[in-house]
């Protein structure tokens, strides 16, 4: 690994190379990581896979919410970008809702509001969008043009407000605002906050209520993990943000405990509803056979009653006798076989557990724009300097609300669990996890992508849409692990057989060996022929 490290490094000039070295890392001791470069600028020139701002706040974190009306302020092509790409699913649950997600809603700006100012071309987009849909609440988010001219979104949105007489609320988001989509979390977080909630304090009636953080049912994930929870008898009050609607988020606050899915993209929500409710968290991975029984056995075990407990080990008894006998099968073809995996914030982590179901080796790993707590675990938190790019963004600061903090009993819980070894606002990150002397690479460019395909030649790679093709023309099948091409779920137990067998007819066709790749010679014949095999 080391060696292919410099292999990979070797065609920067010396600056690039300085920065992109600490980006690049074999994991040595992965009980002790050693610290890695994250959360850093892109080297202008260099291909990468990140997204903007605008796509982490409007994008990721609150665009789901599906019965808040969404406008994005700017010219058209960011909103279109954020229309549905990321097959973030809704559906209506409850009678009377409204999705207005098939719709995206843009003043598309053009240059003369670029130069007069779109103050005004905001307010009656506002005013058109009330009058046509009356919807409960209005986002309003900016894009780059928005921050370089001036608008002040936040002063419209109030003027509206008052106007309207609904919750309108805007978003400094534009795409330059941080290094990646993960400012935009951050932004995102602080908004939903700040605007939502806590404004719904009607109690719930379920018995064990959570909350889960940082799932945004792609492909329906979080529809699975809704079916197995529901089976448990556990009572989801909000899911932030996966087909969810403005309701379940001003009411989250009533939760008894916050479980986080995507660490990088929700921490920041975690942390605040801890400090100022009471609620405390914990890090779950329903992605993967064992992440999911571990997640639903902690859950049990925080609320620690033997019925909750209990009926977790049934509906893991029934959904395991389902599944099993899918991976024994998958395993006798994936046992073995190699996989590469770049993604986002989070899932490049969560997805190494699925392979590892499967028997399969993760070679080399690395997230888009996640931070060094998410590779090496939140006890660097501290050790973590903050440079001007992150400075940028705000930092709430949130004090115990004095009435609402103590409403549940979870405070007292906490602290006996704890007691008793139970770990709480914890993520250990992706390197503990991955094995000795594998490839970790931050923010991977298409050059080094490229270097590992021709090294490790791995049997698939987990990707995004930018470099799928690629991949796949030097005759590596890739599974495009943020939208899941057209497949889905892969979350919890139905969602695990979905992902075997996707995984098992990708890596075990031999279509990929008649692809030519760049450094196949001209004339070389391909291996086989698809006519010899069928
Ligand atoms: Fe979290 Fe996500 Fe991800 Fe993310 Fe994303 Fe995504 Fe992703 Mo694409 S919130 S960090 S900003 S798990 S959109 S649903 S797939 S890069 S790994
Ligand atoms: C985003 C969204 C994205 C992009 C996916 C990709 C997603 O970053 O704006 O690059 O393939 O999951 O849709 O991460």
């Amino acid at each position: 690994a080391a060696e292919a490290r410099e292999k990979m490094l070797d065609i920067y000039p010396k600056k690039t190379l300085r920065k992109r070295s600490k980006q690049m890392m074999v994991n040595e001791n992965p009980s002790t990581p050693a610290e890695i470069g994250a959360n850093s600028r892109t080297v202008p020139g260099i291909i990468t896979q990140r997204g903007c701002s605008y796509a982490g706040c409007k994008g990721v974190v609150i665009g789901p919410i599906y019965d808040i009306l969404h406008i994005t302020h700017g010219p058209i092509g960011c909103g279109y970008y954020s229309w549905l790409s990321r097959r973030n699913f809704t559906k209506i649950r409850n009678e009377g809702e409204t999705n207005y997600l098939q719709y995206s809603m843009s003043t598309d700006m053009q240059e003369n509001h670029i130069v007069f100012g779109g103050e005004t071309l905001l307010k009656d987009a506002i005013q058109e969008a009330y009058d046509e849909f009356k919807p409960k609440a209005i986002s309003v988010y900016a894009t780059c043009p928005v921050g370089l001219i001036g608008d002040d979104i936040h002063a419209v949105c109030k003027e509206m407000k008052a106007k309207l007489g609904i919750n309108i609320f805007g978003f400094s988001c534009e795409g330059y605002k941080g290094v990646s989509q993960s400012a935009g979390h951050h932004i995102a977080n602080n908004g939903v906050f700040k605007n939502m909630i806590g404004l719904d304090d009607t109690p719930s009636k379920g018995e064990y209520t959570i909350n889960i953080l940082g799932e945004y049912n792609i492909g329906g994930d979080a529809w699975e993990i809704d079916r197995i929870l529901a089976l448990c008898g556990i009572k989801i009050i909000g899911t932030l943000s996966g087909g969810v609607t403005y309701d379940e988020i001003c009411n989250a606050h009533m939760a008894d405990l916050n479980v986080v899915m995507c660490h990088r993209s929700i921490n920041y929500m975690a942390e605040m509803m801890e400090t100022k409710f009471g609620i405390p968290w914990f890090k779950v991975n329903f992605i993967g056979l064992e992440g999911t029984k571990k997640s639903l056995r902690k859950i049990a075990q925080y609320f620690g009653e033997k019925k909750l407990i209990d009926r977790v080990e049934e509906v893991i008894a029934a959904e395991m006798s389902e599944v099993r006998p899918v991976i024994e099968d998958v395993k006798t073809r994936t046992n073995g076989k190699t996989a590469a995996l770049f993604v986002g914030g989070s899932r490049a982590h969560h997805y190494q557990d699925l392979f590892e179901d499967m028997e399969m080796k993760v070679i080399a790993a690395g997230y888009e724009f996640a931070h060094r707590d998410d590779y090496e675990g939140r006890e660097v938190l501290p050790s973590i300097k903050v440079d001007a790019d992150s400075r940028n963004i705000e930092e709430l600061t949130i004090e115990e609300d004095p009435e609402r903090f103590n409403l549940r009993k979870t405070v007292d819980r906490k602290k006996s669990l704890e007691e008793s070894g139970f770990a709480f606002s914890d993520y250990e990150g992706m390197l503990k996890q991955m094995k000795k002397d594998t490839l970790v690479i931050d923010d991977i460019s298409h050059h080094e992508m490229e270097k590992l395909i021709e090294l490790y030649k791995p049997d698939v790679i987990g990707s995004g849409v930018k470099d799928k093709y690629v991949i796949e023309k030097m005759g590596v099948p890739c599974k495009q692990l943020h939208s899941y091409d057209y497949g889905g779920p892969y979350a919890g137990f139905k969602g695990a057989i979905n992902f075997f067998k996707e995984i098992d007819r990708m890596t075990s066709s031999r279509v990929w060996e008649l692809t030519r790749a760049p450094w196949h010679e001209a004339d070389e014949a391909p291996e086989a022929t698809v006519s010899e095999e069928v």
